[in-house]
């Protein structure tokens, strides 16, 4: 996918402009206006921040807006805020109050609303809870929940009190739990009996258990939310249901003054080392940011039922399904599984039933749908779809297009929206109402947000020339450090550039200084949305007895945008077969989670290397790819090795 996105930019005429339709009712309706307010948001950061700032409500207000030293920045110094207030209290004593904040539908069908009231009343309940778990400002909750709203209502309820949370994606395994835990040192998890995903049930109760059975660490408590009524086991003392812990406690709970600078949330996200990185976001800058992306990019109205498709787990999730909407006081759904269940139109009746005016969701899902056929969408009526967006990946131009016309039926602008779980919010992407749109462009940058394409020297390049994709300012919602480890959040950021944030992407510009990226230039793989390091995948199969070495490349996936090779050798006589191959893949999944499983094993006698020892993986990609070895391999130890890495059907 990416090496096509690379050329698009170079043959790409097609061009969207707006409707005057759109754009009349928009916040920001023309390119006069975005380039007006972006040159002051650059030239008068402080300016143009503390004005969106003022927009919330801040228990006591800030005295600096930005703080600078490179590598680290305070926003908002000595302000006092708190996301959950924003999120709910704010809207309440308005005519928000009993308007829906979450719709939420489940995998078997069943609904529930959940109005601002209903919503503040059961984050305040379930923050009571936490106190009485003795969890304090500043401890570390780690919440493993599938896709309901006591997600949400605990990710708010951390935010209320101050509690640090760290969501993990259902997806990952007890491992994954384990490491976050032993990292972040919690103190409570939050997860339900299990959860549900195409038709069956995902025991995540039993993971935890797996995860803390042999060593608590940490962990005092484990508040179990009834979500499948499947039997688990309760260890006395330590776990107790979300239910009967609710009915304990009263409403009352008002929100915690909170520093600026305090730490909201960790998301834990691969890196190109095997351990997975802590990345730390903090409570004003983070809310300002994912507000103001919001308001401007989705344009959100009181009217909107908007509806982002990404997993909690995910940073998406986290801005653009809970804390972005909510502070803005939209209406956003939360649909539980998967886009085939039962049938390959769920999501296009959900958006046909709660009448979706806002769709956002991932390049994989969207070459899903075009494989399935169009019929499964043209026998619903998305007439009240307005806006459409696209995170995650490169999104290919044809798929773009089939977005546009099928889903959107030419008449809705999309957004293709660049950032990462570090940026915390949205940094390119077009203002629907302004920026005329380009089939597999992020578009032009954000309000505040300096984006550039270097060259290896930190020079930036001209039009059309491919390089590093850095941002030179510091922006209100980037992440303020990496858990417990400076040296790394330094290191992996900040030195290749000094005071230069390197995203780890490729790209570059178009003679409209659009950005078209061009997908990861570390070793940090795309599969279907999801980060995955390939030296994690790496670890976790080295850790397999009968595996003497591995190593891990990215082969282009028509559905999922990379698909993940493994090259295996195998220690001393041990004989490669299928069933090995499936035991290692099982393996993966069981270290690191069904998110990573292996797409192909590859047995080999040897890996290809350097003379130094360094695994040359630019020749197993085009191994993985079945293209054909072009390039310097003069560098290369043993020739003959190349002949010997056979395919997987070997
Ligand atoms: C939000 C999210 C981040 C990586 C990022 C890119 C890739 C995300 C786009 C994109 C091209 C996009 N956070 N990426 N969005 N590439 N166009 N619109 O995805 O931390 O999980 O991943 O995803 O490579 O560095 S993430």
């Amino acid at each position: 996918m990416s090496s096509k996105n690379i050329e698009s930019h170079l043959v790409e005429k097609r061009v969207f402009k707006p409707s005057k339709q759109f754009s009349k009712k928009a916040r920001i309706g023309s390119m006069s206006a975005y380039k007006k307010l972006w040159e002051e948001s650059i030239k008068r950061p402080d300016k143009f921040w503390a004005r969106e700032a003022a927009e919330l409500c801040w228990q006591e207000p800030w005295k600096k807006v930005l703080e600078w030293k490179a590598p680290f920045a305070k926003w908002f110094i000595k302000g006092k805020i708190n996301v959950s207030e924003n999120c709910l209290d704010r809207h309440l004593g308005t005519a928000r109050q009993n308007k829906a904040a979450l719709l939420w539908e489940g995998e078997l069908g069943e609904k529930r609303t959940l109005t601002y009231q209903q919503l503040h009343r059961e984050v305040c309940r379930f923050a009571n809870v936490l106190k009485e778990h003795s969890v304090k400002k500043g401890d570390r909750v780690i919440i493993y929940m599938p896709m309901v709203p006591e997600a949400a209502i605990a990710m708010l309820a951390c935010a209320r009190i101050g509690a640090t949370h760290s969501v993990v994606f259902g997806g990952f395994s007890a491992e994954a739990i384990r490491d976050r835990i032993s990292d972040s040192q919690a103190v409570v998890v939050v997860t339900a009996d299990g959860g549900y995903r195409r038709g069956s049930v995902v025991g995540l109760k039993k993971n935890v258990d797996d995860a803390i059975k042999d060593d608590a660490q940490t962990i005092r408590s484990v508040i179990v939310f009834q979500r499948t009524n499947q039997p688990v086991s309760m260890t006395e003392g330590r776990d107790y249901w979300w239910h009967q812990e609710v009915a304990k406690v009263n409403a009352d709970c008002p929100p915690a003054a909170l520093d600026s600078e305090h730490p909201l949330f960790i998301l834990y996200t691969s890196g190109s080392t095997g351990k997975p990185k802590g990345i730390l976001h903090s409570t004003g800058g983070y809310l300002v940011g994912a507000y103001t992306t919001s308001k401007y990019i989705f344009d959100l109205r009181d009217e909107d039922v908007y509806w982002c498709t990404a997993d909690i787990g995910w940073v998406t999730g986290h801005s653009y399904m809970i804390y972005g909407p909510l502070a803005n006081g939209a209406t956003s759904l939360m649909y539980e599984g998967a886009p085939n269940f039962p049938e390959n139109d769920r999501f296009w009746k959900i958006i046909e039933e709660y009448r979706v005016t806002i769709f956002y969701t991932a390049p994989t899902a969207i070459r899903s749908f075009i494989k399935w056929g169009d019929h499964w969408v043209t026998k619903h009526d998305l007439s009240s779809l307005r806006l459409l967006g696209s995170v995650g990946e490169p999104i290919n131009p044809e798929a773009w297009m089939w977005y546009h016309n099928t889903i959107g039926g030419g008449r809705c602008p999309i957004v293709d929206t660049w950032w990462q779980t570090e940026t915390g919010g949205i940094m390119i992407s077009p203002l629907p109402g302004a920026i005329p749109t380009k089939p597999g462009s992020a578009t032009l940058p954000f309000f505040g947000v300096d984006a550039a394409i270097v060259d290896d020297n930190g020079k930036e390049v001209g039009p059309n020339v491919g390089g590093k994709l850095v941002i030179r300012k510091p922006w209100p919602s980037m992440l303020r450090n990496i858990h417990g480890d400076t040296a790394r959040y330094k290191e992996a950021y900040w030195s290749e550039f000094k005071g230069v944030y390197l995203a780890g992407d490729g790209a570059r510009r178009d003679k409209d200084g659009y950005f078209w990226i061009v997908g990861r230039i570390d070793d940090v793989l795309n599969v279907a949305g999801h980060r995955i390091g390939t030296s994690e995948v790496e670890s976790a199969l080295v850790s397999h007895p009968v595996v003497a070495e591995a190593a891990v490349v990215g082969r282009p996936d028509e559905l999922k945008g990379q698909a993940v090779v493994c090259f295996v050798t195998l220690k001393e006589d041990v004989t490669a077969t299928d069933q090995l191959r499936d035991d290692l893949k099982k393996h993966v999944r069981h270290v690191i989670g069904p998110v990573a499983t292996p797409d192909d094993i590859r047995f080999a006698e040897a890996l290809p290397k350097t003379r130094s020892g360094k695994i040359m993986r630019r020749l197993l990609k085009q191994v993985a790819s079945g293209g054909a070895i072009t390039g310097d391999t003069t560098t290369l130890e043993d020739l003959s090795i190349l002949s010997k890495l056979g395919s997987s059907e070997d």
